[in-house]
């Protein structure tokens, strides 16, 4: 375990300056974030959305924030309203700022101030295909994810689709910073196995801050 935010080198990831992995950083705040998603969840609901060629995703999305990531027939990209509601998403809780800044900073990433934070909620059985995040404005900016509940599998490709992606299992409190060369990376997420969290029962959520306007 560690919380004290030194970055720890795994194999995979020795070679590429810019990411870092934190186990267990996020662990003394996991039940206060669970308890701030269900606070963005309340006034923008998680939900399925579609990707430009027409499938449900399996993950549900929300997102706080000055934007939000939002896929639909038109395609990608970020909106400052939730197109649920025509409104403007929630605004980013006070505590992500920080986590995501001292993660950052960690990392090498001083000043990162995110304006986006995307969420996504796993049921057992629901995945992420292999993608690249290339929607936002600003790649000097790293992106700082946070794991929450369920374990999953994560999947690190390589620059190019077809590079057959090595796995790193991310648990409860795990963060990882994306930036320099990793941050075009090809990633996803097995699909989550069946199980309980004393935090978030059967669920896996993934925060991920961004700088995206
Ligand atoms: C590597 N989320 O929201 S987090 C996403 O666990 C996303 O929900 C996954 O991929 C999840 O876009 C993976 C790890 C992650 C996030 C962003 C990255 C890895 C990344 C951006 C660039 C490279
Ligand atoms: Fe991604």
């Amino acid at each position: 375990m560690n919380t004290q935010g030194a970055p720890v080198q795994v194999d995979l990831f020795t070679s590429l300056p810019g990411l870092g992995y934190l186990p267990g950083f996020a662990l003394p705040q996991a039940a206060e974030l669970v308890g701030l998603v269900a606070e963005v969840a309340r006034a923008s609901p998680f939900r399925r959305m579609r990707t430009p060629g027409g499938r449900e995703m399996s993950a549900a999305m929300t997102n706080c924030g000055a934007a939000g990531w939002v896929s639909d027939a038109k395609g990608y990209r970020y909106s400052r309203q939730d197109p649920l509601s025509g409104q403007p998403w929630p605004g980013m809780p006070d505590l992500f700022r920080k986590i995501a800044a001292r993660a950052a900073a960690a990392c090498g990433f001083g000043g990162f101030a995110p304006d986006v934070a995307l969420i996504n909620r796993y049921e057992p059985g629901a995945k992420m295909t292999l993608h690249q995040d290339i929607d936002e404005q600003d790649f000097s900016a790293p992106i700082v994810s946070v794991s929450l509940g369920l374990p999953a599998i994560f999947l690190w490709g390589g620059v190019s689709r077809a590079d057959k992606p090595a796995r790193l299992p991310l648990h409860s409190g795990d963060v990882l910073v994306w930036g320099g060369a990793a941050r075009k990376f090809f990633h996803g997420i097995a699909p989550v196995k069946h199980g309980t969290h004393e935090l978030t029962g059967a669920t896996r959520l993934n925060l991920t801050f961004r700088r995206a306007l």
